[in-house]
C-alpha cells in the first residue's frame, strides 16, 4: 500500500527556481512523493516535464504521479495519476492504467472517499481542508471535522490539502491528519529544500507523539 507523509504538488506560477529544481530540492528535503500538476501547457510539453521529473524521482525511488492526465502519466512511466471530479472518470483511468498504477481521487466528502474507496483507489485526498489561493475553484473550505471522520472510515491512505503551511500544521496534525498535501508552503519557498525538512520533521515528531500516547 502507497504511503507517504508530506506529499509535494509543483506550481510552476509559484516556484522560484523552476519547478525541476523544486522537485530535487523537495526529494532532498525528503519527500517520498511528488506530483506534476499543469493546467495550461501543451501535451507535448508537458509529456517533457513529466519524463524529466518522473526520472528524477525513480533516480530516487521517489513515487511519481501526474495530475489530471491519464496520457501523460503513461508516456512519462509515473507511478500513476490524481483526479478529481472534473478529470477522466475513476473506472476509465483504472481501466486504462490497470492495476499496477496508483490512482488518487480527491474529493469533498466521507460519502465520496468511501465511493472511491470502494472502486479501488490507492489514495485519497480531502479539500481544500482551508482556503488556498492556489486552486481557484477549490470551493469553499471544508474544514477539520472531516479528518475525524476520515480516520473512522476509511481503510485506504488520505491526506488533506489546502491552505496548509507552517502555521496550520499542527491542527490537521492534532485532528488526526498523518499525510499533507502542499503546493504555496513548499513550491513558494525560496529554501524548498529547508522547508520541506521542518515540515516533515513536524508531522514525524508529532504522530510519533501521539502514537506514544
Ligand atoms: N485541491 C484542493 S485545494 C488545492 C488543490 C489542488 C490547492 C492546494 O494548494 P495550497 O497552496 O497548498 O493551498
Ligand atoms: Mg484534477
Amino acid at each position: 500500500m502507497i504511503d507517504f507523509d508530506l506529499y509535494f504538488i509543483t506550481d510552476r506560477h509559484l516556484s522560484k527556481k523552476g519547478i525541476v529544481d523544486d522537485v530535487i530540492s523537495a526529494i532532498r528535503g525528503g519527500v517520498r512523493i511528488v506530483q506534476y500538476r499543469e493546467k495550461e501547457k501543451s501535451t507535448r510539453e508537458m509529456i517533457k516535464e513529466a519524463r524529466e521529473i518522473g526520472k528524477i524521482c525513480k533516480q530516487k525511488n521517489v513515487v511519481f504521479i501526474v495530475d489530471d492526465r491519464v496520457d501523460v502519466a503513461l508516456a512519462s512511466g509515473a507511478d500513476g495519476v490524481h483526479i478529481g471530479d472534473d478529470d477522466i472518470d475513476f473506472m476509465t483511468a483504472r481501466k486504462i492504467l490497470g492495476d499496477s498504477k496508483i490512482i488518487g481521487v480527491s474529493v469533498r466528502s466521507l460519502e465520496d472517499a468511501k465511493k472511491y474507496e470502494e472502486l479501488g483507489a490507492d489514495y485519497i485526498s480531502f479539500g481544500p481542508i482551508f482556503k488556498t489561493k492556489t486552486k481557484k475553484d477549490a470551493g469553499e473550505p471544508i474544514g477539520l471535522d472531516i479528518i475525524r471522520q476520515a480516520k473512522a472510515n476509511l481503510k485506504i491512505p488520505f491526506a488533506v490539502i489546502g491552505g496548509i503551511n507552517r502555521e496550520n500544521l499542527k491542527d490537521v496534525l492534532n485532528a488526526g491528519a498523518e499525510r499533507v498535501c502542499m503546493i504555496s508552503a513548499i513550491a513558494g519557498k525560496n529554501n524548498v529544500e529547508e522547508e520541506v525538512r521542518i515540515l516533515r520533521e513536524m508531522i514525524k515528531n508529532y504522530v510519533k507523539f501521539s502514537n506514544n500516547n
